[in-house]
């Protein structure tokens, strides 16, 4: 569980701040070469993102753990549109 950074009150006014949110999907494509893994997943309310199908950047080890058509419940961490796989797991 990640708690609320409330100490972390430094001003940058112009800079995009990298956030984690849990999310559920269906892993679309898993490309081992670019390191990502496309998933289409639920709407992300703490993010005000819709449902969408969109790739994350994930580590070689997390690309081996998922195929192609699993459901999968996942934490992320996203800086504007840019999403990074923190843990992948399926989902039962
Ligand atoms: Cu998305």
């Amino acid at each position: 569980m990640s708690g609320m950074n409330m100490g972390d009150t430094t001003k940058e006014p112009a800079q995009v701040q990298a956030q984690t949110a849990t999310a559920s999907g269906t892993v679309k494509a898993v490309d081992p070469a670019k390191g990502t893994v496309t998933i289409s997943h639920g709407a992300v309310p703490s993010l005000k993102w819709p449902a969408m199908t969109m790739a994350f950047a994930a580590s070689q080890e997390q690309l081996e753990s998922v195929e192609v058509g699993e459901k999968v419940t996942f934490e992320f961490k996203a800086e504007g549109m840019n999403a990074s796989i923190l843990n992948i797991t399926k989902a039962e």
